[in-house]
Order: structure tokens, then sequence, then C-alpha cells
């Protein structure tokens, strides 16, 4: 039985991946400095990983911002609007990637999208009839070359073709009806080629990744999958074809037949899927690779239940066709405990980061292939006992949490009165103009916010100190605001790093690492609580804060949350009760601090759920029972306060179409949404859904430097009315302004109220 890692963090073990690109991009270090950072993270990577004794161990993984980006680069897939600009191809990369601005250069960045579930971003190519696939370079056979020179065999990676062509969009030259799929003759001989020069350097497997297979989309690409793999199959070396993140179902029938050397599954997050896939993968010759420690979350694997697995696929197929794996690639895992301080001795003996899962795999491995090592056996015994010790500590469960959360009545999941009595009296409480203006709730993070933060953490000034300078930046934001004329005012969260991060550390239940970073999306990482025990709340979390910036004026203070469901999904979940659980547990302690903000005279209270959408299952049949509680903990977190206070929701994402009618079921009184870019299409989604609580269409795009004009802005509002009703209409910017400088915001914002000031009089 081998032992494999599906990939690897490619960050470093202190952020050195960000540190340098950042670098690179500011103009301090070369090009060459670079690729100097990149590969001592390579050799960290790939030397930590056979010291664990892991055998298959991943090369190509890396990547220095997306490795989908990164096989766009290498296949050609590059917009035209990012060449002829004279850059160099790893300037044309980064281009891609982030956007450039400089030098008369002046391209937006390519559309992000999660990666599947996860809090990942990758970068979506773009094809169309006119794509032209070449191989740039061969990354696979580079990064194998070069493991190699360390003295390391490894098992390249390379995103599978339907993967690849599924996951891209067309692009705007591409003819109505265009899809990428009927590219797929055209990009084969590339990959024959890819495949042919990793079988020439001497790769006896490579690692193919169709993490496609696992949506029920795959079903429709049953024959593409059949004809590419088998053109691919002959030329490439050994092909390992893998899935993760879900499970196959139907799909198994058709890939159980491919002409592939092995198959890898996810039993972390679809253990339910060995039995039929060992049935079905029994009569070929194909190696089976087990996802048995998970890529997804930090917990220490059970050894023992592993094994169990393990065992059942060696009865049926045999020592030699059985893998032991990592469910997926462990990017979505910090690289490693060994560094954490403040963890306790016994919190990190519940836990595994990147590079002791690699050691768990290792040591399974050798138990399946039946070692009686020394080493080995006491490893395995010392994980009985960690395991023990995490169940020992689950048992004690916060009794007064887990009695509210048995005590809810269904009364407390709905507001007092239906939305258009509360409107009245909102109205009353508020007296909000028509066509109210307000922002998403941050205003700029500057370098002084930030670095009065890390004094703060370093202990170079007071606590004392840190609250006068939060509470003159909180002054400047209200005034700005007043000056320019918004109605509905927010404090601009100064005091927050990550709006996740700051309730988690604010609530009990969550643990905190000091190094635990994962990337998110290029050289922005996030390092997520971890939820180890019953989650509450012991003491107001923003009340300070809110009350102070209303203290300051006398227009309307918004209160500003995140939301229940997506703490839970930008966190890492306990393992050992269900999701929905612990989301009813924050939305208790959600709602304590609504009814809190609206004793404290806060009039108007904002509660974000970014990512409810990106937890929705990937298998729509999953799709019910998660909003069956997802929807609700909104709600229960919402719903304890007056019909005056008016309650606010923002969503990060403009692709509503399929989850409509759950954004209807918030009942929030007001949302706000990113429209700025998708045309008027989703507002016309709105209508036909008769959606009606109030909306904030963002009428301009934070996420570029841009300003919007006020006749651009004006223009929108207009289109927006001859769609939805003048009396639902808020005006807004698309999202939070954090990551803006303060000059355009101003600008924009002055642009904003202009425009809302001429609707007022034009639609009177
Ligand atoms: N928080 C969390 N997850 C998220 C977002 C978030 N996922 C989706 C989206 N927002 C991702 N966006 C970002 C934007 C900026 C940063 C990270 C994710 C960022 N990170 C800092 C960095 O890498 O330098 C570190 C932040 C810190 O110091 O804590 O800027 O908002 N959880
Ligand atoms: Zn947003």
């Amino acid at each position: 039985v081998a032992s494999s890692v599906l990939g690897f963090p490619r960050i470093g073990a202190n952020r050195e991946v960000k540190k340098a690109v950042e670098a690179y991009w500011a103009g301090k270090i070369s090009a060459d400095e670079l690729t100097k950072a990149a590969a001592d993270v390579k050799k960290a990577s790939w030397t930590s990983l056979k010291e664990r004794g892991v055998e298959l161990i991943p090369s190509g993984d890396f990547t220095l911002y997306d490795h989908i980006l990164d096989h766009s680069a290498a296949f050609n897939v590059i917009p035209k609007r990012y060449l002829g600009h004279n850059l160099s191809p790893l300037d044309v990369y980064f281009a891609m990637g982030r956007g450039r601005q400089a030098d008369g250069v002046d391209v937006p960045a390519s559309e992000m999208k999660k990666w599947f579930d996860s809090n990942y971003h990758f970068v979506v190519p773009e094809f169309s009839e006119e794509t032209v696939f070449k191989l740039n370079f061969n990354k696979a056979v580079e990064e194998y070359n070069e493991a190699k020179a360390h003295g390391i065999n490894t098992r390249p990676v390379v995103v599978g073709p339907i993967t690849f062509l599924a996951l891209g969009k067309a692009a705007k030259e591409a003819k109505p009806g265009f899809e990428p799929i009927s590219l797929l003759h055209k990009i084969l001989p590339v990959y024959k080629q890819l495949l042919a020069d990793l079988k020439a350097a001497g790769a006896e497997w490579v690692q193919v990744d169709e993490p496609i297979l696992v949506l029920d989309s795959a079903q429709y690409y049953d024959k593409q999958f059949t004809l590419a793999y088998s053109e691919l199959a002959p030329v490439a070396p050994k092909i390992m074809l893998t899935t993760y993140y879900g499970r196959l179902d139907s799909n198994l029938s058709f890939v159980s037949k491919l002409p592939v050397a092995g198959l890898h599954i996810d039993l972390d997050r679809a253990s339910g899927q060995l039995d039929e896939v060992i049935a079905a993968v029994k009569p070929t010759s194909i190696v089976l690779s087990l996802g048995l420690v998970s890529g997804r979350n930090i917990w220490k694997t059970d050894l023992e239940g592993a094994i169990k697995q393990g065992e059942k696929a060696i009865a049926a197929l045999g020592q030699d066709r059985v893998v032991a794996a990592s469910s997926s690639s462990l990017l979505h895992t910090p690289v490693t405990l060994a560094a954490e301080k403040v963890l306790t001795a016994e919190q990190k003996d519940w836990l595994s980061f990147a590079l002791e899962k690699a050691a768990e795999i290792s040591v399974l491995a050798s138990v399946l292939s039946g070692s009686q090592d020394a080493k080995v056996l006491e490893a395995l015994e010392a994980n009985k006992i960690s395991i023990a010790k995490r169940r020992a500590f689950e048992r004690n469960s916060d009794d007064a949490v887990r009695k509210r959360v048995a005590s809810v009545t269904p009364d407390m999941f709905e507001r007092k009165s239906p939305f258009s009595v509360r409107k009245e009296v909102q109205q009353n409480h508020l007296h909000l103009p028509k066509f109210p203006t307000t922002t998403i709730g941050s205003f700029p993070q500057t370098k002084e916010i930030r670095a009065a933060r890390a004094k703060l953490t370093k202990k170079e000034i007071t606590e004392a100190e840190y609250e006068k300078f939060i509470e003159k930046e909180i002054e400047t934001v209200v005034r700005f605001q007043e000056q320019c004329g918004l109605d509905l005012l927010v404090h601009g969260e100064p005091e927050r790093n990550d709006m996740v991060q700051y309730f988690g550390e604010r609530l009990n239940g969550f643990v905190f690492t000091q190094n635990g970073w994962v990337q998110s999306y290029g050289s922005r990482y996030v390092r997520p609580p971890i939820v180890v025990s019953d989650v509450s709340r012991p003491s107001p979390m923003t009340i300070r804060w809110s009350s102070f910036a209303q203290s300051l004026t006398n227009l309307p203070m918004k209160g500003m949350l995140t939301g229940p469901v997506t703490i839970l999904n930008w966190s890492f979940p306990r393992a050992d009760i269900s999701r929905e659980m612990q989301c009813m547990q924050l939305a208790l302690a959600l709602r304590d601090e609504v009814i809190d903000l609206e004793k404290a005279g806060i009039k108007a209270v904002q509660v974000d759920e970014p990512a409810l959408r990106e937890g929705l299952p990937l298998r729509k049949v999953d799709w019910e029972p998660y909003l069956n509680w997802a929807l609700p903990s909104f709600k229960l977190a919402t719903a304890g306060v007056s019909d005056a206070l008016q309650t606010h929701s923002h969503f990060c994402y403009s692709d509503f179409d399929d989850i409509f009618p759950s954004i209807q079921a918030l009942d929030a009184d007001v949302i706000s949404i990113e429209a700025s870019k998708s045309d008027m299409k989703l507002l016309k989604t709105f209508k036909q859904y008769g959606y009606s609580n109030q909306i904030g269409p963002g009428v301009y795009d934070i996420h570029s430097p841009r300003v919007p004009s006020e006749q651009e802005i004006k223009d929108r509002i207009a289109a927006m009315l001859e769609i939805l009703p003048d009396s639902l209409l808020f005006i807004n910017p698309d999202c939070g302004l954090k990551t803006r400088g303060w000059k355009e915001t101003e600008a924009s914002l002055a642009n904003l109220v202009a425009a809302a000031r001429w609707a007022r009089q034009t639609y009177a």
C-alpha cells in the first residue's frame, strides 16, 4: 500500500510566497529572485513530505498565484486584452490574475470564482472559437525535473482536460451558444504532448485532476471523458485520475470504464461511496487511491477508522491495488502545527495540519501494508490516545448552550409582523428619505489602521491608546459621511481584522492559530478560526463601537455583524457535531448581539452572509437539507427584535438565479447585492420572483479604484427603476470599501449622493 498526498499548500511555512510575490509587484525584487524564493518553498515542501515517509509526492501543484491560471498560461489560454503590451510572460500572467494599471497599460483582472465549495478562488479561463492551444511551457515536466534534481521522485499533477474546459467560460468574442467543451478535440493534442514529455522525462505516474466528476453536470460529459482518456492513456505515464470534494454517484458507471491506471476517491467528504467504488473497479486492474485523510479540515485523523476502510479495499483488491492518500490537495489546510505557540498542548494534540497529515498518511500506509515496525505501532498507539482524549473533551458539552438550542421555539424564527407592517414602523423610526443612501459597512483599512493593530498585538501601545486611535478613526468616518450627505451611516469597522476572525475572537468555543494561513486567492490569505467546543457569547461584541459611533451623530447608525452561516463556512468546523448544530449556536449568540444593539439605540443592523451561496452542497439533491438549517439560522439571529429595527443583509455575488427563493425566505428588510457588473439581468430575476422587501443593488463596482461618474450612477438608477418599484430602492456601492483608498472613496460616494438627490427630484 503506497502513501500519497494530492497537493501541498503553496504558500510556504512562513508565507514566503506572498512576501516574494508582493515584493516583486512592488519592484523590490527581480523575477529571478522571485523564482529563487519559489524554488526554496518547493524544495522545502518536497523534502518535508519525503521526510515524513510519503511515497507519491506531488510536483507541478505549486503556483505563484493560482494553479488554474498557471494551466491557462501554459496552454496559451490568454485573453487578447493581456497581449501586445510588451510585458514579460510573467507579467502577462500576473496581469491576468490581478489586472494591471501602470505605464499606460490598463487591463482589469480576469474573473475569479470560488473553487467548488471552498473558500479558495480560481481565475476563470476564457475560451472562444479562436483559442489556439499550444504548450507555452511544460510546468509538469519542469517541476518534475526540479524535484528530481533534489533527489526526489515525484508524481506530477496536471489539471484534467474536462475539468479545465468545464470550469472555463465563453470569452466576450465567442459566438452566442459557444461552449468551451466543444474545444476538446483541439486541446487533446496539447495534452498528449505534455503527457508524452512527462513520460519521456521518466515519470512513472501522473496525477490528472478531474474534480468536476463530483458534480451533477459531469454526467453530460461521459462521451468526452471516454474520448479524452482513451486518447491520452496510450501516450501518458500511468494515469491516476483524481476526484475530490464529493462523491461520484452515477458518474461512477463511466468513470470505472475509463482506460486509466488508477482512480482516487474522497472518503472524507463521501465515505459512503467506498463499497460501490470497490465493486465497480474490482473487475478492472485499476489501482484505488483512498482519500482517507481530510484535505479540508484540520482534525487529527482517526487512524483506526481509516484502517478499517483500507482493509475493506485490500480484501477486495489486494495490497498492490490500494493507495492511502489525502482526500484532496492539502491546500485548504495550514502548513504545520509545529510553530504554534498559543494553542495549548491539549489543543494541538487534537489537530493535524498539512505536514502532520502527511505523517498520518505514511503511518496509515505502513499499517495497511502489515508493518510491525515499532515506530509505526507507536504512532498508531499515540493516535488512539489522542483521539480518545478529544472524544472525552467532546463529551463535556456546555449544557446551557445545548439546552438553549433545544428550547428554541418556532416563533423565534419569525419577525413579529410582516414586512409591509414593519416598513411603516421603520419609516417612522428612521426617517430615511426616498432612495436612501448607505454603504456596505467597511471604510478604507489604511496603513495606519493596520500599523496600530500590529502595535497592539506586539504590546507597543496600550489597550487604551488603541481604543483612542479607533475612536478617532470612527469619528473621521462619521464626519465624512455627514459631510458627504449619506443617509444611513456606518462606523467603518477600523477595529476589525477579518470579518470572521473578529467574531471568532469574541465568542466562546473558538481557538486561533498564529500562523495557520490558508490561501484565499493570489497573495491573499486567511487564518480560519477553529471551532472546538460549544459556541456562546460571553459579552457584547460590537456594542461599544456602534454606540460610540451613534453618539457622534443624529443620523441613524447601522450596526454591522457577520452572519452565522458565513462565520461557520469560513472557520474550520467541529467534526463531532453537525454543522447545523454549530450554526444554531452561532445564531443564538448573534441573536443576543442584535437584541443588544437595538437596546443600545441602534435602529438598523446588517448581518452579512456572503458565504451562504458557496456553502451550497455540490449536488443539488443535498441543497434542501443545507438550506433547511442555513436559512433558519439567519432568521433566528435576526428575528429577536421589534418591528422598528431595520435588518439588512449583504451578499457578495450576483449569481442569484438558483438561490433566489432562499434569499427571499431570509425576510431581511433590506438586502444589498453585487449588481454593478451583471447588467440588469439580475434585477429581472427579482422582479420575476416578485421580491417585495427593500433592495440596494450596487450602483458601482468597488473592486477597482476607478471612480464612477455621477452620470453613470444616474443611468444605473434609471435602469433599475424601470424594473424595481421606487419605494424599495436603496442606493449603495456593491461591497465594502476596506480594500479601497480614501481618495477614490470620497469621489465615488460624492457622485453616489449627487445621483440619489437627482433621483429624488426626478422620481418625486
Ligand atoms: N474573510 C474570510 N474569507 C473570505 C473573505 C473574508 N473569503 C472570501 C473573500 N473575503 C476573500 N477575500 C479576501 C480579501 C482580502 C484578504 C483575504 C481574503 C486579505 N488577507 C490579508 C493578507 O493576505 O494580507 C490578511 C488579513 C489579516 O491580516 O487577517 O487581505 O473577508 N475569512
Ligand atoms: Zn460584498
